[in-house]
């Protein structure tokens, strides 16, 4: 379990960014966390050891990224994963054959996968709702209801669920309230504070920035929630490598460099958008046409990188797709590079057809990560790309 440095919480936000967690190392002095490459501790004596005896359990280089990113999302503890399903699988370990799950409709594929097709045939149950409502996920609460499960915004729909009101339904019920944080990034959104109890990442995303590892993290501030992690990290083993770890904790250094500028981009290209292709088709929640606007000014301190756009048929997104130069299609999301895909084939290609339809994630939608290039080179790649449609 890794706990911050509690000198570490009176700074600003860059502030901590670049040094929570961190103190120089004390051999030479190193300004930069080594990367600690080794799986075992020599023991001074039987019974006597630094506070390290096997890497699984621990590592200084995970350790020092586990307390910044804690501080980043105001928690006091961290635990860092081999990747955001495998921090989201350890997650879910809380419950036991019989628990019920209320989970958003619209998740990430990946999430939805494991829910659906792994972890039902453990004798878990989920009902997976559009929690934009509040009294949706109301609703569905049964007296077996242990979890409640948000992504906001969602991937790739951009829809919002009010974290508050969410956290408000999940103490009346004895739930856990999770907030998959991955599109917002703590920069622009801290669910703990909003009444979360963990808030979860896939650090491959913004955290680290620079799309060169896969990595996940969970924070919260309950320590009965820490102990019982730290033991279901080290149990189940899905902690991420040393190497993993310093690329995404030098990726967190420049989170706040990074968010302001995403976002700025996004915006452009969203006004861009809805301009040339139609206001009621851009979804990105910075607009004041998006349905959540006024929701997202509200939990949200900015709105993101990541927007969608329906382009009305599968035809029209292909056409975008190929065109696109400065925007790779690629999955994935978060990095400095611009990324655009096709959500429906792509990410979320295991979520079957029907619930597909039922959540409006059609085949003419498509998803745009918005990079830190210059937004002239952004919006004329959009522009050449439109040409013909
Ligand atoms: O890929 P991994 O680090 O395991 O994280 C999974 C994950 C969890 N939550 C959200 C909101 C995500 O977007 C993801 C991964 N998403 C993509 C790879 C993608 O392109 O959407």
């Amino acid at each position: 379990m890794t706990k911050v440095f509690d000198s570490d919480r009176a700074a600003g936000f860059g502030t901590q960014a670049i040094h929570a967690g961190q103190r120089p190392e004390p051999l030479a002095g190193a300004i930069m966390t080594p990367v600690y490459m080794t799986s075992t501790y020599v023991q001074d004596a039987l019974g006597e050891n630094k506070g390290y005896e096997y890497a699984r359990g621990k590592n200084p280089t995970r350790e020092a990224l586990e307390r910044n990113v804690a501080i980043l999302e105001g928690g006091s503890h961290g635990f860092a994963f081999a990747s955001g399903v495998g921090a989201t699988d350890t997650i879910m370990k809380f419950l036991k054959s019989g628990d019920h799950v209320v989970c958003g409709e619209n998740v990430y594929g990946g999430t939805f996968r494991l829910f659906d097709r792994v972890l039902t045939s453990f004798g878990l149950t989920f009902s997976f709702v559009d929690t934009r409502d509040p009294q949706r996920i109301s609703d569905a609460v049964t007296s077996a209801t242990r979890m409640i499960w948000i992504e906001t915004p969602t991937n790739p729909l951009m829809r919002l669920t009010d974290i508050k009101a969410s956290a408000e339904i999940a103490r009346k019920a004895g739930a856990l309230l999770v907030c998959d944080n991955t599109f917002a990034s703590p920069f622009f959104q801290r669910p703990l504070a909003l009444g979360a109890d963990l808030v979860m990442h896939s650090t491959t995303k913004y955290l680290n920035g620079h799309s060169d590892m896969i990595g996940g993290m969970v924070v919260t501030n309950r320590d009965d929630l820490a102990e019982r992690l730290q033991f279901l990290l080290n149990s189940g083993g899905a902690v991420p490598g040393p190497m993993d770890c310093f690329l995404a904790l030098r990726g967190t250094k420049t989170l706040h460099l990074r968010m302001p500028r995403h976002a700025e981009n996004a915006m452009a290209c969203a006004r861009w958008l809805a301009k040339r292709w139609g206001e009621e088709r851009v979804i990105y929640p910075g607009l004041e046409s998006h349905p959540q606007h006024a929701l997202a000014k509200c939990q949200m301190s900015g709105f993101g990188g990541m927007l969608s756009v329906e382009m009305g048929s599968k035809a029209n997104a292909k056409h975008v797709l190929d065109r696109m130069k400065v925007f790779s299609l690629a999955e994935s999301l978060g990095g400095v590079e611009s990324l655009i895909s096709h959500p429906a084939s792509m990410t979320h290609g295991s979520v079957p057809a029907e619930r597909k339809v039922a959540m409006g994630l059609t085949d003419g939608l498509i998803r745009l990560s918005c990079g830190v290039e210059d937004i002239e080179d952004l919006i004329a790649d959009l522009d050449q790309a439109f040409i013909g449609l």
